[in-house]
């Protein structure tokens, strides 16, 4: 039992060692098909998505986002709350060791909230993105319509009407939090 203990923890020094050696976490991080929402004139926030794929053998963790575009600049996720979804701040977003994790309308995203400007189709605007070992890395993306992929999204959840009223119930939410 001892013997096996120290093995163990042996093998932990060692990957921490090792861990220390790597590059720097942006540098593992490969960022694939990134897109901001576009969003008309007034509204309270916009949301950009991407892929972040790890190709080092330890979780990475993006602790935070920035953009000229918006004022502030949030890790958000979805919940479902008795059929009602919801976003939420988070104080982080995880990649999987030589994983991926989707940020995507319904789930994870960026969001940009108080954005300077509307946010129109075919602009292209940067969100920088912090790792845990505090290396960045800035993503340029193209601005979006959601329209098309909205109702993607809306088919399998409820009736469109419904989630209509939940989409501005969020932007309701994000107002309240963040003119005070
Ligand atoms: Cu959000």
């Amino acid at each position: 039992m001892k013997k096996a203990l120290s093995i163990l923890s042996l093998s932990l020094l060692t990957s921490i060692s090792s861990m220390s050696a790597m590059a720097s976490q942006a540098d593992d991080i490969t960022v694939s098909a990134p897109f901001a929402r576009e969003v008309p004139p007034g509204a309270p926030a916009s949301a950009s998505f991407m892929t972040l794929e790890n190709s080092s053998t330890s979780a990475i963790k993006l602790t935070s986002a920035d953009s000229s575009v918006a004022k502030v600049v949030e890790l958000h996720t979805h919940t479902n709350d008795n059929g009602v979804m919801r976003m939420r701040k988070v104080p982080f977003i995880e990649v999987p060791a030589s994983g991926k994790t989707e940020l995507k309308p319904g789930g994870l995203h960026i969001m940009l909230i108080g954005p300077h400007n509307p946010l129109k189709m075919g602009q292209e605007v940067t969100v920088k993105l912090t790792f845990e070992d505090g290396s960045t890395k800035s993503v340029a993306m193209p601005v979006k319509s959601m329209k098309g992929m909205m109702m993607k999204h809306k088919m399998p959840m409820n009736n469109g009407m419904h989630q209509e009223e939940h989409n501005h119930e969020h932007m309701m939410e994000h107002n309240h939090q963040h003119m005070h």
